[in-house]
């Protein structure tokens, strides 16, 4: 058993994130049983769902654009992707295999039509908070090991922002798959070491 002060957050395990989902991510669904035996070990855990209107703006077709380009944000560069996610669907949904019970807390992300949210912590505008960061606080926890969908994007988003705001943090990369995209995949494996995070 971790001690109370570590905390295991659950990135986005869900069917859309897997194969056969609306932004399938190679393996995304072989990391549910893993994460399920690691559960136990924690205390405080915390799963995030990707949760978006169906007219989200990261979504391309809202631009008549491509999926995988991207577009100026008021916030600055975003990707489009596919509709994915959306509020209330099947794709939205945990992974069928992902024991959801031993969750403490879920946070929904990527509600605003207007700002995408990758980080478990921030919206995309690096400003907006999910409260994540007061309820760790406030339950005495300041180290925290991420898993979960999709490495490059909101596991490395999350995880950055986590170190950024003081906590300690392990991204276990076993249990995590990305979606490597122009090179993605490396570039948040340098972010996040930069950003003080351990690789495990
Ligand atoms: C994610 C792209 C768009 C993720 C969410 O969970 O990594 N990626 N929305
Ligand atoms: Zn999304």
């Amino acid at each position: 058993m971790r001690p109370a002060n570590e905390a295991l957050l659950v990135i986005d395990v869900q069917n859309d994130f897997c194969p056969g989902g609306a932004l399938a991510v190679t393996g995304g669904d072989e990391i549910v049983d893993p994460i399920n035996a690691l559960l136990p070990e924690y205390q405080v855990r915390v799963f995030t769902q990707d949760w978006h209107p169906a007219d989200h703006l990261s979504f391309a077709s809202q631009h008549g654009a491509d999926p995988m380009t991207t577009t100026e944000m008021h916030y600055g560069t975003q990707v489009l992707w596919p509709d994915h996610c959306i509020i209330g669907s099947d794709g939205a949904a945990f992974h069928p295999g992902l024991e959801t019970d031993p969750a403490n807390l879920i946070i929904r992300k990527g509600f605003r039509r207007e700002i995408d949210s990758y980080s478990a912590f921030f919206e995309n505008d690096k400003m907006t908070p999910t409260g994540l960061e007061g309820y760790l606080r406030s339950r005495g926890v300041d180290t925290v090991a991420c898993v979960g969908l999709a490495t490059d994007f909101c596991v490395n988003y999350s995880a950055v922002d986590a170190a950024n705001l003081g906590f300690k943090v392990t991204v276990i990369e076993s249990l995590c798959r990305g979606i490597d995209f122009d090179g993605s995949l490396d570039a948040a494996r340098a972010g996040m070491r930069t950003a003080g995070v351990e690789l495990s």
